[in-house]
């Protein structure tokens, strides 16, 4: 069986010609969530707690969940103590190269402001500007992730943010992580948030005595963040927005028969270390049983010798293997799939993209881990999961800005577009529309 307590790694194989297209779309269905209903009934409570207390009830929700009782307040203000950011020379270096990267790419992602003369004498454009304020969600739990606040941090820096402000669960003893302060430093955060799930998205939706109301929240976390995040968002007296509803991690790897098993079984592991909820899933491309149980035997083997053994026993349990005959089978497969991230190992794995429709991030080829696009790369690791690649991008440049439009007329350009402008307001009975063209036009 798949995954079992002492058994096997391994994940369960689907040869898909064996079986119905339906049998395969209900196999690449993700694992249900916890009754959404449920999540949303315990945030409700906090959220109003925050939104009406402030401060107090955010540091008791902390003392509650994150225990860290001896906590006094719920802030940490730049400028950040070099106490607070002590950090062993390879690991400044670690963060300042991937900082580095992430800001070329990102600073790469500005876009000059378009004009367009659309008729003579009729010009529009399209500028941008940044959201003034930003709140940075970055996950604690199973592992710290100083990397999610490089994601969320530099891309806000590049994009001039006035207010960038993370939040944070602490640990215990009510510290944070010096990783994470240090980057909150180098991207310019005005502040910490101590807090994490629903309390910390409820402090940055609408604010607190020590804490600033920010305009959009980004950032990945667990059921209780992503719910409170909707229903923040849901609140026209909040004013605030979201990057996008987030879900378990995943990665989908597409390997032939010139896909080297290593490579591939530590792709898989990769991901399937983030979370018992994480899900893996293999398309192998025209695969013979021996390539499939060397692929197989690696992944047992190197998941065994994994520290996060227990958690990759979890998430290979609801994992799978199809085994297609075709590359355009396998995309087929992916793109409606739509996996937060896609590793091609496959012969012309260039030529392969093409045909990606739905995917958050594409790796390419047999150098390309996914673990560089999480770290170091440059690209951007929070990305749309759960199918939501159909329809959200991961978070880029334009996540911190608004695209604002203007329009510019001469004279001559009102006389040119100002008889379709009068046609379509009588059509609609808006006189004073017209009226407003007419009267310039000096027309009746
Ligand atoms: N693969 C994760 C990102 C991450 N990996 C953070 C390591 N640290 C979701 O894209
Ligand atoms: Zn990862």
């Amino acid at each position: 069986a798949a995954g079992t307590k002492d058994g096997k790694i391994t994940m369960k194989r689907y040869i898909t010609a064996n079986e119905t297209p339906k049998t395969i779309q209900s196999v690449l269905q993700r694992p249900s969530q916890r009754s959404n209903e449920k999540i949303v009934g315990i945030c409700h409570p906090i959220i109003e707690a925050v939104k009406t207390r402030g401060d107090a009830a955010v540091l008791e929700y902390t003392h509650k969940f994150d225990k860290a009782t001896s906590l006094k307040s719920p802030v940490l203000r730049a400028p950040f103590p070099e106490s607070m950011m002590q950090l062993a020379p390879d690991t400044i270096k670690a963060i300042d190269i991937s900082f580095e990267n992430i800001r070329k790419f990102h600073a790469a992602q500005i876009d000059k402001p378009l004009v367009v003369e659309t008729m003579p004498g009729v010009v529009c454009s399209r500028f941008s500007r940044p959201i003034e304020r930003v709140g940075l969600y970055v996950p604690g739990g199973t592992a710290v992730l100083p990397s999610t606040a490089l994601m969320l941090g530099v891309p806000a820096m590049v994009a001039g943010c006035k207010k960038i402000v993370l939040a944070s669960p602490p640990r215990p003893d009510g510290s944070i992580t010096p990783e994470i302060v240090y980057v909150a430093h180098k991207v310019g955060a005005e502040a910490i948030v101590l807090a994490g799930g629903a309390q910390a998205v409820a402090a940055l939706a609408y604010g607190t005595e020590s804490i600033t109301k920010v305009d959009k929240i980004l950032g990945p976390g667990n059921q209780f963040v992503t719910a409170a995040k909707m229903i923040v968002s849901n609140d026209t007296n909040a004013g605030v927005s979201i990057d996008m509803p987030a879900g378990p991690s995943e990665v989908l790897v597409v390997a032939d028969a010139t896909a080297n098993p290593v490579f591939v079984a530590s792709d898989l592991l990769s991901q399937a270390e983030h979370g018992v909820d994480s899900q893996v899933i293999l398309i192998a491309v025209g695969l013979n049983e021996a390539q499939l149980a060397a692929i197989e035997d690696e992944l047992h083997n190197q998941a065994m010798a994994l520290p996060r053994v227990d958690i990759v026993r979890g998430s290979i349990e609801h994992s799978i293997t199809l085994v297609v005959d075709t590359i355009e089978e396998a995309m087929r497969l992916s793109n409606a799939y739509a996996p937060e991230h896609l590793i091609l190992q496959v012969r012309e794995a260039e030529r392969v993209v093409e045909l990606v429709e739905n995917a958050g991030s594409v790796f390419v080829g047999p150098w390309t881990p996914e673990s560089v696009g999480d770290y170091s790369a440059g690209v951007n690791h929070s990305l749309p999961t759960f199918g939501y690649a159909k329809q959200y991008s991961g978070v880029n440049l334009g996540s911190y800005l608004k695209h604002i439009t203007s329009s510019n007329l001469t004279q001559e350009g009102l006389r040119n577009v100002g008889a379709a402008v009068m046609e379509l307001a009588r059509v609609e009975e808006l006189e004073a529309h017209r009226r407003a063209v007419s009267l310039r036009l000096g027309v009746p």
